[in-house]
């Protein structure tokens, strides 16, 4: 270890010298110079909105070895931690990493100059960017930053010897951990081994992403972290048990326990009652001659069973909150005011989140709308129409206006409690790019044979255009529209991205074809987006059998599952859908 720790420290102290005469010396991120820039461009996750799922699939951990030095050690300890090891080979293999460790091994300049030569220098900064999973070790923290050598004083310079300390430290020290960073959970007062020349200093423009600091003559940058990025100074490798609880922890990150979900669609009958109601496809009036909607309960009554039941949040979606005036819609407020007293898991209500002028030309904001239905009870708000707008707007312009409902309401109350719903129709096409869309191979294929399809999304219709268009009752107009519905020229994969991006936290991913089957959920579509972002997905539509719900939970990276019909029907108990994800090895909460 002594040796393998001189040799580091040779190859470094080589390094600036190198650097200083070297043009190869660049950093890894040249383009942007230094790591906090990058998070200028990169929509790196905050803390709150974040949610790192792995599946049983991510066991295999992509290794950065570019060959300058003896990564023996972090190979032992991944493997000793059940893991595989894929090397990495071409600049594709990092951009196809599901989790990497750089362990940036020897000197700056060589690195650099390996790394610049061989692309992997690019597709770092791509997969670093796109807030992929990645552990730097030692060298893999200082590459983040600017050297020293160029451009004047960098973060990243050598130990002061002056002042009695012995430059390389090589030795065991404690950390004073400044921000939660998860992989640095059970380190607390543990020392950690260190073999260094250099050092990234902490300064006001990086102090958001510092994790930890550690004193050596000065303090100096022992970690960071920013969303899935980490990096560390020390060796978790030679740290011990504390070390391998490091690597533990990004390889095994905390994982949120699934939950589910029971959803009730909530809208007012023909006799102007609250009724808890439930449709096929978003059709939710019985084939009846009197047409009337589907009324399968109160409210109020069915969240308090369906707690008493285990479910760990329950929804309530206005379903024609968005061409009535939610506030208009005092029983819904009334609904969660009640709910809330002896409901003691988060409830979240959707449905008229938008700007609204009333018939007495009084503005509400949506943020105004949120702040009632917060008031009243819920926990998080669901955007369904609003969102899609904005995302749109954003999509064209690419710019942030910050005046969407989605961007207000989680400025003011955080992303956690904006949740934003998507409600798409399968569209079957012949190839992929027939669309502008992101389109995917399906596992059942369309009517006429069709491999492909993509997800339109789409949005309640607004009373007045009902009104206008079809100058109809709204019960006629629930029928005409495609159940009330309008298409967008947006799809599900952009629209989840775009609305990651405008500051959602989590995404209540419907799907109108598979609503009320019962044949389970739309995996093609769970899969593609919660592959897609990197804040929670709902499954929703489609749930008929205990079954499903450990098929999303396996096969999909989807952090709750929901599901209405079965529950209201009393087919399938939430307690049954619990025992049988327990049984089947998947945590939840009993
Ligand atoms: O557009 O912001 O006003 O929000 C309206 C909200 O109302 C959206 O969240 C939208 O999903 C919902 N919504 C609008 N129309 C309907 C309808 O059914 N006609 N309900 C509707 C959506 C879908 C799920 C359902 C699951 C599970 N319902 O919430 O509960 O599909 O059902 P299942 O387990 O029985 O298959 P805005």
């Amino acid at each position: 270890m002594a040796a393998a720790a001189a040799a580091t420290t040779t190859q470094m102290d080589n390094t600036r010298s190198l650097s200083s005469i070297s043009s190869t010396s660049s950093l890894l991120f040249t383009r942007t110079n230094e790591f906090y820039k990058i998070q200028n461009r990169v929509k790196f996750k905050s803390p709150r909105a974040l949610s790192i799922r792995a599946t049983s699939s991510d066991s295999v951990v992509t290794l950065l070895d570019y060959g300058a030095g003896n990564v023996r050690s972090v190979r032992n300890a991944i493997r000793h931690l059940g893991f595989g090891i894929k090397d990495v080979q071409t600049p594709e293999d990092i951009l196809n990493a599901n989790r990497l460790i750089f362990p940036g091994v020897g000197a700056f300049a060589a690195a650099m100059d390996v790394l610049n030569k061989t692309g992997m220098a690019e597709a770092l900064c791509a997969y670093i960017e796109k807030d992929r999973p990645f552990l730097g070790i030692c060298l893999g923290l200082q590459l983040l930053f600017q050297s020293s050598e160029e451009n004047g004083p960098g973060v990243v310079g050598r130990f002061d010897s002056s002042n009695g300390f012995r430059v390389p430290q090589i030795g065991w020290n404690a950390l004073q951990i400044t921000k939660d960073s998860e992989i640095l959970d059970d380190v607390g007062d543990h020392h950690v081994y260190f073999v260094h020349s250099y050092r990234a200093m902490p300064s006001d423009d990086n102090k958001e992403w510092v994790s930890s600091t550690c004193n050596y003559g000065d303090n100096f940058i022992a970690s960071v972290r920013r969303g899935n990025v980490h990096a560390v100074q020390f060796h978790p490798e030679k740290s011990g048990d504390v070390g391998l609880s490091v690597l533990r922890r990004f390889l095994h990150p905390k994982t949120n326990i699934p939950k589910v979900i029971a959803c009730l669609d909530v809208r007012a009958n023909d006799k102007g009652d609250l009724v808890v109601t439930k449709g096929d496809q978003y059709d939710v009036r019985e084939h009846t001659k009197e047409n009337e909607v589907r009324n399968l309960g109160k409210p109020v009554e069915l969240a308090r069973q369906y707690y008493k039941e285990g479910a760990d949040e329950i929804s309530f979606l206005n379903i024609t909150g968005f061409r009535d005036f939610p506030l208009g819609d005092l029983p819904m407020l009334q609904v969660l005011r009640l709910t809330s007293e002896n409901v003691f898991v988060p409830l979240t209500v959707g449905g008229g989140i938008r700007d609204f002028t009333d018939a007495n030309g009084r503005h509400y904001s949506s943020l105004e709308v949120a702040s009632e239905y917060f008031r009243s009870g819920a926990d998080k708000i669901s955007i369904g129409s609003d969102a899609v707008y904005a995302a749109e707007d954003y999509l064209k312009t690419g710019v942030k206006t910050g005046k969407s409902s989605l961007e207000q309401i989680s400025r003011v109350y955080g992303n956690q409690a904006v949740v934003v719903s998507i409600d798409p129709r399968r569209v079957y096409i012949t190839h992929p790019n027939d669309v502008e869309f992101k389109a995917v191979r399906v596992t059942d294929l369309g009517p006429n044979g069709e491999e492909y399809a993509w997800y339109q999304c789409t949005v309640g219709i607004l009373c007045f255009i009902v009104t206008f268009l079809f100058v109809h009752t709204a019960t006629q107009s629930d029928k005409a529209v495609n159940g009330g519905r309008e298409g967008r020229p947006i799809g599900a994969y952009e629209l989840a991205k775009a609305v990651e991006d405008l500051g959602a936290g989590e995404i209540l991913l419907n799907c109108i074809d598979c609503d009320g089957q019962g044949k389970g959920f739309d995996m093609d579509l769970i899969k593609l987006i919660s592959d897609a972002v990197s804040i929670p997905v709902i499954a929703s539509s489609g749930a008929g059998a205990v079954e499903h719900f450990s098929d999303v939970f396996r096969k999909t990276n989807a952090s709750a599952a929901l599901a209405a019909g079965i529950f209201h029907r009393k087919e399938v108990p939430i307690q049954s859908v619990k025992e049988h994800l327990y049984k089947e090895g998947i945590e939840v909460r009993i």
